[in-house]
């Protein structure tokens, strides 16, 4: 081994380079090249490095077409296309060239190829130093083609929308002689963003094209063309680009129109101009809520007023990008509905009042023509949405109802009811006794009022100005009265306010009333006076009257309101009254009792009571007379002699006593002057004990002649003397008024003598008798 190794490093000549190294391929060459009948060949030669030590003793250097080798000479054979030895075949003479700088190149070009120069190409190499010979081959195989071959495409396997992509034409030839080019054809001229490049390597002219794809290049063919050094082009490939894009121009659209009516089918469409990959999915949107996802490119639905008018979006993707359409507003028209009146002022609505009523409803497109009715009748003039009253009228009361209009339609309001509140109208005042109204009559007055709104609910009635009653209806019933008489209104009140009518005269006829008969002159009247009387009514209606006078209900005259009266004399005296009249009636004045004074007159007295009066009973004397004016005193006297004065016409005596016993007369006084009655012999007589008692005394003898006298009185008592009064008449008067009560009078003298005495009148002379009480 040490001996080998020693070897290796022998100085002097080349040794065995087979220790040296293993050089089995010398030469880097392709294994095979193409060209074409016309074209050149180069082939590309290097030498290896493990052959640099076999170079410098590179003797023989030869390239054959066809080399073939030879048993017999151990040798190759061939056309030789370039020898450093040999001279080159004569069918390549002229269109060889090899490497010029042989140090590191075995290349070799030849030139104007012909088809027969298909074939193996091989190098030959022989190196040779002292007896040691080197032999090396190398072959390469070459494809005379007879034009040339279409260059290879190289692309990605896809190309996307706005992705730059890197597209390779390439053609395994080169050869510095008989350059080709390789050129894009078939691009978009639009697209700024392709550029090429061309290199060569290796034997290979390429040309690489870069480019951003956009939709528009998705189906072009793009070619690479390759073209001979005089620009004949020779050959082409074609690709056709396949790129990927999101979906373009994404529109929605909308079937029938955009502007539908409610009901309508409506057809959404989401239309894409084009897309690659398809549309996968679609998107609906409506005011930027998502509303379906679907595969479906279209969408169909029965418009709904409120549900499907908006804002409608579709978007379309695919695994490129989702791509949104611009905003289609769809309209859904409708007629106008939820159709209403309100009232937008108060509820309470008077007369006068401002008052409007709005109508109320969705309409699409918007209401262009308000219509309003009034009790179902159109109403002309109105074709706002507000009704408007400045100052509404009772008249205008109803019902009142709208009906609003758009393109598509009208619809109907339900009516609202104005009830337009006023004050009664029209309050008037009616008699409904129109003729004349008499006193006692039954009178109706009516208030009859045109209208009211709320209904009346009291009636207020005046009488000349002042308020006289308040009622529920409007009848005013009453008796008439004087009182009663007047203009009367009446004012009619509802919640809103009150009316008052104008006024009605109540005229109360009546009889005439307060008559009385006047006097005049006043004061006593004395025979021979003048006496007026004159009739007075206070008041009478109507006011023309007629008088008619009476004297003790005798008609004395008639028409004039005075009666005269000249030369009054007793015989005038009596009860005088008028009667006034008018239209109504006659009023009677109460009877005026006209006194013509004079002194008193028909005195006469009378005793009771009437027959025997004994001592110790009541006796009243009683004075009457005929006097005017009347009897004002009275004097009583005894046997010519005063005894008493009364105001009162009676005197009574208690326990009358024998010793007063006379003649009495009593005398009648007025203004004028005086009577005296008759006297009257008042008797009285001893009762049955007195006499006993004088009798036991032994004054029986006065007694006795006292009884006789009596007896004698009895039997000869004058006719003339009889009791001009009936026992009746005298007890009447003495219950009339309750005497005053006298004490007894004295007595003077003793009644001797009994008779009668002739008074002043002609009457008779009365007697009173005193009798003894049978013993
Ligand atoms: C050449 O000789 C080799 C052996 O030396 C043999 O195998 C081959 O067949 C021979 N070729 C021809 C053409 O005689
Ligand atoms: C040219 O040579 C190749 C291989 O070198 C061969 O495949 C081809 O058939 C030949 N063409 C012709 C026309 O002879
Ligand atoms: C592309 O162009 C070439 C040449 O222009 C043509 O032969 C080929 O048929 C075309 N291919 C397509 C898909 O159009
Ligand atoms: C695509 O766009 C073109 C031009 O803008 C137009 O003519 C064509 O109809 C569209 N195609 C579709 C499917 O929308
Ligand atoms: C309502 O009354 C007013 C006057 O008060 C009158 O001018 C108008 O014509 C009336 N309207 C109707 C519809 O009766
Ligand atoms: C009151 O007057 C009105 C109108 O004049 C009339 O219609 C009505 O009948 C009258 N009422 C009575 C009770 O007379
Ligand atoms: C009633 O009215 C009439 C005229 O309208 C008037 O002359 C008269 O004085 C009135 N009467 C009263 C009592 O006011
Ligand atoms: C070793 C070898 O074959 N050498 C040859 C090189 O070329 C000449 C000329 O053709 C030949 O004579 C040699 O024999």
């Amino acid at each position: 081994m040490r001996h080998l190794i020693w070897l290796l490093f022998l100085p002097g000549k080349a040794p065995s380079p087979c220790f040296l190294c293993n050089c089995n391929s010398p030469v880097k060459v392709p294994t095979s090249l193409i060209t074409w009948t016309g074209a050149c060949l180069y082939i590309p030669c290097s030498y290896e490095h493990c052959f640099s030590f076999y170079k410098r003793s590179l003797s023989n250097l030869t390239w054959y077409l066809n080399p073939k080798y030879s048993n017999k000479t151990k040798e190759f054979h061939g056309t030789v296309v370039y020898s450093n030895r040999d001279p080159i075949s004569p069918a390549f003479q002229g269109r060889v060239q090899f490497q010029k700088d042989q140090d590191k190149y075995c290349s070799l070009q030849l030139s104007d190829l012909q088809p027969s120069e298909n074939g193996t190409y091989g190098l030959r190499l022989i190196a040779s130093s002292n007896a040691n010979k080197w032999k090396w081959i190398t072959r390469i195989l070459v494809n005379v083609l007879d034009s040339p071959p279409a260059p290879e495409i190289e692309a990605p396997s896809e190309f996307r929308e706005s992705t730059s992509a890197h597209v390779v034409c390439s053609i395994a030839y080169y050869c510095p002689d008989y350059k080709i080019t390789l050129s894009w054809g078939g691009l978009l001229p639009h697209n700024p963003e392709i550029f090429t490049t061309s290199s060569v390597e290796n034997i290979m002219t390429m040309n690489t094209l870069t480019f951003t794809p956009t939709w528009e290049d998705h189906g072009k063919n793009v070619t690479c063309q390759l073209s001979t050094p005089t620009g004949t082009l020779s050959s082409e490939s074609s690709l056709v680009l396949h790129v990927k894009y999101a979906p373009r121009n994404v529109q929605l659209t909308v079937t029938p129109r955009q502007t539908i009516k409610e009901g309508d089918r409506v057809t959404l469409k989401c239309e894409t101009n084009g897309s690659n990959p398809a549309v996968s999915v679609y998107n609906w949107k409506k005011d930027g809520l998502q509303l379906y996802q679907e595969q479906e490119q279209s969408w169909g639905f029965y418009a709904e007023a409120d549900e499907h008018s908006g804002s409608y979006i579709c978007e379309a993707a695919n695994e490129i990008r989702t791509v949104p359409s611009p905003a289609v507003r769809i309209q859904v028209q409708y007629a106008p509905k939820d159709t209403r009146v309100e009232l937008l002022t108060g509820s309470q609505i008077r007369e006068g009042t401002m008052v409007i009523v709005s109508c109320f409803c969705k309409a699409v497109p918007p209401v262009s023509l308000y219509m309003w009715y009034w009790n179902g009748q159109h109403i002309e003039s109105q074709t706002q949405k507000n009704l408007h009253f400045d100052k509404i009228l009772s008249n205008q009361s109803g019902s009142y109802h709208c009906e609003p209009e758009n393109e598509v339609g009208t619809s109907k309001s339900r009516a609202i009811m104005i009830d337009v509140l006023y004050s009664p109208k029209w309050v008037r005042i009616t008699l409904e006794t129109p003729h004349r109204i008499l006193e006692g009559s039954a009178v109706t007055l009516n208030c009859s009022v045109g209208s009211s709104n709320p209904p009346v609910i009291k009636y207020r009635w005046y009488q000349d100005v002042r308020q006289y009653r308040e009622t529920q209806e409007g009848i005013l019933p009453f008796v008439a009265s004087e009182e009663q008489s007047g203009n009367y209104s009446c004012a009619a009140e509802n919640a809103v306010g009150s009316i008052q009518s104008s006024p009605v005269s109540v005229d109360v006829q009546y009889a005439p009333k307060g008559v009385n008969v006047v006097r005049e002159p006043l004061g006593s009247i004395k025979e021979g006076d003048t006496v007026t009387l004159k009739c007075s009514v206070t008041r009478a209606n109507p006011h023309a009257l007629q008088y008619t006078w009476y004297k003790d209900n005798v008609l004395q005259g008639e028409g004039s309101d005075t009666l005269r009266l000249p030369a009054m004399k007793s015989a005038d005296s009596g009860h005088y009254h008028c009667e006034a009249q008018n239209a109504v009636g006659s009023t009677v004045a109460r009877p005026f009792p006209l006194d013509v004074w004079y002194a008193p007159r028909d005195v006469q007295m009378s005793v009771a009571p009437r027959g025997q009066i004994v001592e110790g009973m009541e006796v009243m004397l009683r004075c009457r007379a005929d006097a005017q004016p009347a009897v004002l005193k009275y004097d009583w006297y005894r046997d010519g002699q005063w005894q008493e004065r009364e105001v009162q016409d009676t005197l009574l005596i208690e326990n009358v006593d024998v010793g007063i016993s006379g003649h009495y007369h009593c005398r009648a006084s007025n203004q004028i002057s005086s009577g005296d009655s008759p006297p009257v012999l008042l008797y009285i007589r001893y009762n049955s004990r007195t006499i006993a008692k004088k009798a036991a005394l032994g004054v029986g003898v006065g007694l006795a002649f006292l009884f006789l006298l009596a007896l004698q009185e009895e039997a000869s008592s004058p006719r003339a003397c009889s009791g001009a009064y009936e026992q009746e008449e005298q007890e009447i008067l003495l219950s009339r008024s309750e005497p005053r009560r006298r004490a007894p009078l004295k007595p003077q003298r003793p009644v001797s003598s009994v008779g009668c005495l002739n008074g002043a009148s002609s009457e008779a002379i009365n007697y009173a008798t005193l009798q003894f009480p049978p013993s």
